[in-house]
């Protein structure tokens, strides 16, 4: 068995030790970061979501897997971001309201971080007003995850209580997650869209202006 290979069963395995141990022995082998991350660590908890569907697994199987998953990209962060110099811009980074799912709001945020922004990052199930504050504090992105079917309805509950707030038209909105498609983007009358953590970053840069001072 590869080393990714071992990787990708250890976090599915939800084993910590054996996931850190074989993240290290990957870079020591030479394997770039993102591969470790693209071709393991994502590939696992697809894995394991799709077990769950099936039944074959249940909620701890996900949250042991999830911080084994935790602990990988704790080790791949300094890679992936690389020192930036003066920030580019302010976003704030939340899972919307209701959802507890961190782990894709974590690797968009430490994308982001890489690609020279100042994250502030709001955590989890974070209510609207909340987003609204970090907008007054000075973000000029709103970049919302969500997760879940059920929870995809409070990124436009967010948007109208930014537009409430009278703060819309300081900011630019960005949504992504699983469920999250670039129709629904439109329909809520968000400013942009992606799949993954890297086009993430080129939504943002494209947002703010930035993405022609940049090689992205
Ligand atoms: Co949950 N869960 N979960 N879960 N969980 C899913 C999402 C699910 C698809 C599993 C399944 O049924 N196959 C399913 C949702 C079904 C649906 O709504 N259609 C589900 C469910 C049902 C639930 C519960 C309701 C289960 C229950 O209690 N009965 C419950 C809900 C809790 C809540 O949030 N209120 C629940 C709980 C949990 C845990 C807490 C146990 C754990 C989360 C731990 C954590 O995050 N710290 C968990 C996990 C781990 C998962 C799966 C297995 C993995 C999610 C993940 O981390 N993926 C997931 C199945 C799956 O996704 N295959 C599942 C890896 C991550 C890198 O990908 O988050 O998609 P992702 O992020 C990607 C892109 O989506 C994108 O970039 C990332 C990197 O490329 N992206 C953005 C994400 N946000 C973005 C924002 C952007 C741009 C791109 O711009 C702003």
């Amino acid at each position: 068995m590869s080393t990714l290979d071992e990787i990708r069963e250890s976090v599915i395995e939800g084993n910590v030790n054996t996931t850190t141990s074989g993240v290290e022995q990957a870079l020591a082998e030479g394997v770039e970061a993102a591969t470790i991350l693209n071709t393991a660590l994502i590939p696992a908890m697809t894995e394991v979501g799709q077990r769950f569907e099936s039944g074959e697994s249940f909620v701890p199987d996900m949250l042991i897997a999830a911080r084994a998953m935790q602990a990988g990209l704790s080790l791949l962060k300094p890679l992936l971001v690389e020192g930036g110099v003066e920030p580019i811009g302010i976003v704030a980074v939340g899972t919307v309201r209701g959802d507890l799912h961190d782990i894709g709001k974590n690797l968009v945020a430490m994308m982001l971080e890489g690609a020279g922004f100042a994250i502030n990052d709001l955590g989890v199930d974070v209510a609207p007003e909340i987003f609204v504050e970090a907008v007054r504090d000075g973000a000029g992105v709103v970049a919302m995850s969500a997760l879940l079917t059920t929870t995809i309805p409070s990124m436009k509950t967010t948007i109208e209580a930014l537009e409430s707030a009278g703060v819309r038209d300081q900011v630019k909105v960005m949504v992504g997650g699983a469920p999250v498609t670039q129709a629904y983007a439109e329909q809520i009358g968000a400013d942009g869209y992606s799949a993954d953590a890297s086009s993430a970053v080129r939504v943002a840069t494209q947002l703010t202006g930035v993405a022609q001072l940049l090689t992205i």
